[in-house]
């Protein structure tokens, strides 16, 4: 990765890995060398630009739908994963579908999935400027961790409405499927 990436997003990079590493400690989850793999992988097609992703999906050939052909940075997961699984030898289904879904996310994601989509959003270097919610999110997503899905999704869809950018209909089918978690788990309670 230090080989592929800017300083920056390599410095990123280290960062989800050890966040994630950290949450997964939290909700004792056991094998944290799974955690640190998807953490430092899981940008590693961002790198290339648009352009070359776009036509790196679309010859593969990787589905592309119209929206992420408007918008191919929604496709760094979806063809990252698809590097770590042939570049990068990586064979875990788990890691691979971390790293395919870490910008979206997608409903009822395993540990490792949200473990990856949180640490993305909170680690160390994301600054508070441009990230809403961020400390209370840091907070939450070490004490419950559907919530800060939940939290991560109301924000970016809110920060994307805002900036009139176009919502990938994934990111929305998340976000409902969060919202509905945290409002049945509050009537439970
Ligand atoms: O690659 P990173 O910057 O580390 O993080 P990421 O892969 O989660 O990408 C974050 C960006 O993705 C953030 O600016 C919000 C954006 N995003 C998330 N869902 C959607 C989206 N952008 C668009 N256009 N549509 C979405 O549905
Ligand atoms: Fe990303
Ligand atoms: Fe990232």
């Amino acid at each position: 990765m230090q080989k592929i990436l800017s300083g920056k997003r390599y410095l990123h990079s280290i960062s989800v890995a050890y966040t994630a590493a950290s949450m997964a400690m939290c909700y004792q989850y056991e094998d944290l060398r799974q955690v640190i793999i998807a953490g430092l992988l899981h940008d590693c097609a961002k790198q290339l630009g648009d352009g070359i992703i776009l036509e790196r999906c679309l010859t593969i050939p990787l589905s592309v739908s119209e929206v992420e052909a408007r918008n191919p940075f929604l496709l760094h997961g979806k063809l990252g994963a698809y590097i770590a699984k042939n570049e990068y030898e990586i064979e875990d289904e788990d890691i691979l579908s971390s790293i395919e879904w870490h910008t979206t996310g997608k409903p009822n994601m395993t540990m490792l999935e949200k473990f990856i989509f949180l640490a993305d959003y909170i680690e160390p270097y994301r600054a508070q400027k441009t990230t809403p919610g961020l400390l209370q999110i840091r907070e939450i997503s070490f004490r419950d961790i559907d919530y800060a899905m939940c939290l991560v999704l109301e924000n970016t869809l809110r920060y994307l409405r805002e900036s009139e950018t176009e919502i990938d209909p994934q990111t929305q089918v998340t976000y409902d499927y969060y919202k509905e978690l945290f409002n049945s788990k509050g009537e439970q309670n």
